[in-house]
């Protein structure tokens, strides 16, 4: 994992993205987990050397937010027609601070740092993306969380009038989008919030201004355009654990072993993929992370909490 303080990342030095093809080592030192850096550059070498950065424009190009539409090149035709500026974020719940706070007041004075992670789509495609965030930890201690947050809850924004994936009775989502976090997730120093990628503002359609990403757990878990954050003693039910619970559910940790219903999990295609390179590859348990995550889950039967 590469950490980058807000020093490094100036406007005026901007990192364009073919620098980030030369990248593999610290992807490779972040598959090490936080010591990686230290290691000298041949063992970290041999550590999942093909991991090179997906290209930018498939990226912000394949995507999945239903909000503006089911096929994967909707979010990028249509999310234009979000506003995100101004942009108003209502905490609430088992906390000492709540309200409505204006999303630039939130991140005031935090460090973003730019992280390198995999991330695995339960639907088996993979990238791996130089994403700039918050670590969610930071954000959400501000608000100073009771003994009784078990959980935090977030919410994706609402709006018809600028989402017409939320238009009409053919979709079949209950809106708006719903995730969360055990609150030993969400504090933990891999989750990050993110708003940027490739060292730019993050588009539209990755989840603009701000959304979650969990590197360790399948893709519907890192919600995005988050309009609400609330803190609960227990776990909501989930978008996709709502819309098919025996097929996803509230854990979502990836899991190669534990097969999809309909689909194997072992293996994954990295993007980009196509008909005569499909570019596949063993899932690793926990996305390459159980090093840094395992232990959340000990004792616990995984394939029952899936
Ligand atoms: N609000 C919202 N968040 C969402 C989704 C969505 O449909 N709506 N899709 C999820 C899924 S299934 C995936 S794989 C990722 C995709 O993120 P990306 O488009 O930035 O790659 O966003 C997740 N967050
Ligand atoms: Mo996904």
């Amino acid at each position: 994992m590469l950490i980058r303080k807000p020093a490094a990342i100036a406007s005026s030095e901007i990192t364009p993205e073919d620098v980030y093809h030369g990248r593999r080592e610290f992807i490779a030192a972040g598959a090490l987990g936080f010591t990686g850096l230290a290691l000298p550059h041949s063992a970290r070498a041999g550590l999942q050397d093909a991991d090179e950065i997906t290209p930018e424009n498939i990226v912000t190009q394949y995507n999945n937010f239903y909000e503006f539409g089911t096929d994967k090149s909707d979010p990028a035709t249509y999310a234009h027609e979000m506003t995100t500026d101004p942009w108003s974020v209502t905490v609430s719940g088992e906390a000492n601070k709540t309200g409505t706070f204006a999303f630039e007041d939130i991140i005031k004075g935090l460090d973003v740092e730019e992280r390198i992670y995999r991330f695995r789509c339960v639907e088996a495609w993979s990238m791996v993306v130089p994403w700039m965030g918050i670590p969610l930890s930071n954000i959400l201690s501000q608000f100073e969380p009771t003994g009784n947050a078990k959980v935090v809850e977030f919410e994706t924004l609402y709006r018809p009038s600028e989402m017409r994936g939320q238009q009409g009775f053919f979709s079949s989502i209950d809106w708006p989008y719903i995730e969360g976090l055990r609150m030993d997730e969400a504090n933990h120093p891999l989750t990050l919030m993110v708003t940027g990628l490739y060292g730019k503002d993050l588009p539209n359609q990755n989840g603009a201004p701000w959304r979650l990403m969990v590197p360790w757990k399948y893709g519907f878990k890192s919600i995005k355009s988050i309009v609400s954050i609330r803190f609960t003693e227990r776990e909501p039910i989930n978008t996709w654990k709502q819309l098919q619970a025996s097929e996803y559910g509230f854990y979502a940790n990836v899991n190669p072993a534990v097969s999809h219903p309909r689909w194997s999990q072992a293996s994954e295609r990295r993007l980009p993929s196509s008909l005569f390179n499909a570019n596949r590859r063993p899932t690793l348990p926990f996305n390459g992370y159980a090093d840094e995550v395992a232990g959340l889950y000990a004792g616990m039967d995984l394939r029952k909490y899936y």
